[in-house]
């Protein structure tokens, strides 16, 4: 159906009659979309089946990549290129007088993440397919991603996010393969043939249906899956009508929305049921598989590997357990064996207000079997720790995985698994020598490094298809296959015509990105100032507030002499607060304020303009790294783990203004000194001045004027007409101290601004450090990353 264009013709207009009874004439964008999403999941259907067959044939490792959150975005385009049809498709549909740009934006973005860890996590599942890896992935279909962000009057608004409102083309469900879970009730003990057994009575059943979504690899047969549970009523025969419907309730409550927070408390019950649910529906479904397919569970870990996307799903450890123990009967020391070579772990994050820890009391009655066994668990982990520190109760109490009447989630993964991961080198090295360091010393062996990636079929070649050409012209088109091999491009820094050419595509992709902003925030702005983007979760660490404050100080400068001499600037935010975060909502609040008055004055010459584009999502995200010119990562150092969108400005040519944090201290080792702007303190600093105190943020603000300045016009209604609207930001700063040493970083993040403005002016130069940054990014393609875990951690081969 996708031979040639007159084939798909053909057949596009042969099932949209089909489908939905209607003539060409009369059916809508919405119809053509669900017509060319069923032609390819009908396509891939064959490889699909074959793929799976393949994985059973081939007896080979497979792994199971566990995620609270896969934040995919939109799929009709992306996996037009993955199949190689996109020209054929755009051509046909364009014969029929579609364009399949206005077909693609009816797709909603399937928003299930919060931001870069489940952004990652979609990025794995492009490279295991490409690479042909036996590598799924398994999630929970919520019925409203994260939510939907509006602006009003400055202020962040919510929506429920809608993605299943007109059903969902890629998925299929599968009834058939549904599993129960089980929570509350009580544990019975008994005997039998001589051994102590557990039975699980009066729990509520809920039930997990699995929705299946193919995923594609590039230009290979290989469809892998990602298996989405959906929880639905296991049977209504309950007692009376009332409680049927609190039932049905509870049950569907599990899979109906994405936690839209990384660290927040609320409703915590039902974030631990969301936990247990993903984990023990995927755990069934892979040892039922599993035990199809071989006799003997004791091999277990010799054809499963299984890994855990931060500490959310760590409840596969006593799962796991459970089911080798009551269900395949073997014993605690068996059952142990197999789960500690089954589970890998990745940590997220250094801050230890994330580290997840669940009450007790609420744990206890809500997963009886399942606390008893991580109590054990954590029993005999003492005890060996005992043998080893005998004597030593502060290190005992310190690495328990139950204390102070907390379930510690990192400690149980600590202990349950063989391999724990960073995301970046400066972050492993955080958690050896710092926040894990106890666990570092007992398990030396199992700690590793895998730094991010991101996969440059999504951020490279279908987001800046203008680049894309650009690059293949000038090197050929191996690198899409081997994308370190975008450091040919060094060869073209010199050549003008190149950097000519690399000019003119960002120049186009800011005009279109100046479009989208004109059309959404009504705002004019100029496509040849200098595009200076932040995109990314509103969090305190992440220092927007450094980024606003500067603008008001080169208002400030602007306002004393308008006849400055700076290089426009068109400053660009997008940033999702989560609704529970009050001081992130703040310094939205502020953004926009700031966006107002600098926006509206007419006496600076619109030298600085000021957009916060509203609704940050993978689809907008697209539009905006291909136009950025400086990407902002700016970080406290040691807060950020990674960053990954460091590495999509990096990718598409924008140079980055960033801290010593995460994996920018690996892009400027790539590029060099010369070719990142780098400032503020480093993480050794940072780390120090907690442990040793020292810092009075006062002192800044009474010794530098321009500080001064700035934050006194949080207090005095400049940049808004109620006096009080920023306290809370004001506060933060003097009042407790600036933990994140915004003003402390102020000064130095001021010169570099200012760098910045004069290599600007100097555009071959610009251009020379934009083709670097292009050519040395290949390294942080999610290929190498996922190289390197199905090497290093996971042992699996790629199915050809
Ligand atoms: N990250 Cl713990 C999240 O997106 N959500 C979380 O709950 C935690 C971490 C991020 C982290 O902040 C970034 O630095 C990483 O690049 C990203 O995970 C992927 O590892």
């Amino acid at each position: 159906m996708f031979t040639n264009k007159e084939a798909f013709k053909t057949y596009f207009l042969q099932k949209l009659e089909m489908t939905y009874g209607k003539t060409f004439e009369d059916s809508t964008s919405s119809d053509h979309f669900q017509i060319l999403g069923h032609m390819i999941r009908e396509y891939v259907s064959t490889n699909w089946i074959n793929t799976n067959e393949a994985y059973r044939r081939n007896q080979g490792k497979q792994v199971y990549y566990l995620s609270i959150e896969f934040l995919l975005g939109r799929l009709l385009y992306h996996n037009l290129i993955n199949l190689g049809i996109e020209k054929v498709v755009t051509e046909g549909l364009n014969e029929l007088g579609i364009n399949l740009r206005d077909i693609e934006e009816i797709e909603h973005d399937a928003g299930l993440g919060n931001g870069g860890l489940g952004r990652l996590a979609a990025c794995f599942l492009d490279s295991l397919a490409t690479l042909n890896l036996p590598g799924h992935g398994f999630g929970i279909r919520y019925k409203h991603g994260l939510f939907e962000q509006r602006i009003v009057d400055g202020y962040q608004i919510e929506l429920p996010e809608q993605w299943l409102k007109h059903g969902q083309v890629w998925e299929v469900r599968k009834e058939d393969l549904a599993v129960d879970i089980q929570f509350w009730g009580n544990i019975d003990m008994y005997e039998k043939d001589g051994k102590l057994q557990f039975r699980h009575l009066n729990a509520e059943t809920v039930t997990a249906v699995p929705h299946d979504v193919p995923v594609i690899g590039y230009d290979t047969t290989t469809v892998n899956t990602l298996r989405l549970w959906n929880a639905e009523p296991a049977s209504l025969l309950a007692k009376d009508v009332n409680d049927i419907m609190r039932y049905k309730r509870e049950t569907e409550k599990i899979s109906e929305f994405l936690y839209p927070d990384d660290a927040n408390d609320e409703g915590k019950i039902l974030r631990l049921k969301q936990q247990y649910f993903l984990v023990s529906s995927s755990l069934q479904s892979i040892i039922k598989n599993y035990k199809q397919q071989y006799k003997d569970i004791r091999n277990f870990h010799q054809h499963i590997s299984i890994h855990i996307n931060d500490t959310h799903p760590v409840l596969a450890i006593p799962e796991l357990m459970r089911i080798l123990l009551d269900n395949e009967e073997l014993s605690w020391e068996e059952a142990w064996e197999i789960t500690k070579n089954t589970i890998s772990y990745t940590n997220h994050t250094t801050l230890s207000e994330a580290l997840e820890k669940w009450p007790i009391y609420l744990f206890q009655p809500l997963l009886p079997r399942i606390y008893m066994i991580i109590q054990e668990i954590n029993e005999r982990f003492c005890n060996e720790l005992w043998d080893k520190h005998p004597g030593d109760f502060h290190k005992i109490e310190n690495m328990a995985i139950i204390a102070h009447g907390m379930v510690k989630m990192a400690h149980l993964a600590l202990v349950g698994s063989y391999s724990v991961n960073g995301v970046a080198e400066i972050h492993t090295e955080i958690l050896k020598k710092r926040e894990m360091s106890d666990f570092y010393q007992v398990f030396p062996e199992k700690f590793n490094n895998k730094t991010n990636g991101i996969t440059h079929r999504r951020w490279l070649i279908k987001a800046n298809p203008k680049l894309t050409q650009l690059v293949t012209d000038t090197i050929g088109s191996e690198w899409i296959y081997q994308p370190d091999q975008l450091n040919k491009l060094l060869l073209f820094q010199q050549d003008n015509g190149f950097l000519q050419q690399l000019a003119s595509i960002k120049q186009e992709n800011k005009i279109h990105l100046a479009e989208i902003i004109k059309e959404s925030n009504g705002i004019t702005v100029d496509p040849t100032s200098i595009f200076d983007v932040q995109v990314k979760r509103l969090h305190a660490y992440k220092r927007q507030l450094l980024n606003v404050l500067h603008i008001m100080h080169l208002y400030n400068r602007l306002k004393e002499n308008p006849t400055l001499d700076i290089t426009p600037r068109t400053f660009i935010f997008g940033a999702k607060a989560s609704p529970g975060y009050y001081y992130a909502k703040k310094i939205i609040k502020l953004i926009n304020a700031v966006a107002d008055k600098v926006n509206n004055d007419k006496t600076i010459q619109d030298k600085i303009k000021v957009v916060f584009l509203e609704n940050y999502r993978v689809s907008l995200a697209e539009h905006i790294f291909p136009a950025a010119d400086v990407s902002e990562q700016i970080s406290t150092a040691s807060k950020e783990a990674s960053g990954t969108g460091n590495m999509k400005f990096m990718m598409n040519g924008a140079l980055t203004v960033g801290t010593l944090d995460g994996a920018n201290i690996e892009m400027r080792d790539l590029v060099g000194d010369d070719n990142i702007f780098i400032f503020g303190m480093n993480a050794d600093e940072v780390l120090d001045l907690y442990q040793h105190g020292g810092y009075r943020s006062t002192e800044y603000y009474h010794h530098d004027k321009r500080i001064k300045e700035v934050v006194d016009q949080l207090k005095n209604g400049f940049f808004h007409d109620t006096n009080n609207e920023f306290d809370p930001i004001f506060d933060s700063l003097l009042i407790e101290n600036d933990q994140y040493f915004v003003l402390k970083d102020f000064h130095s993040y001021e010169n570099i601004h200012q760098v910045v403005d004069q290599t600007y002016k100097n555009q071959q130069k610009w251009l020379q450090m934009c083709t670097v940054n292009i050519a040395k990014s290949g390294h942080f393609s999610s290929d190498r990353t996922i190289k390197e875990y199905a090497d290093e951690i996971w042992k699996i081969k790629s199915n050809f």
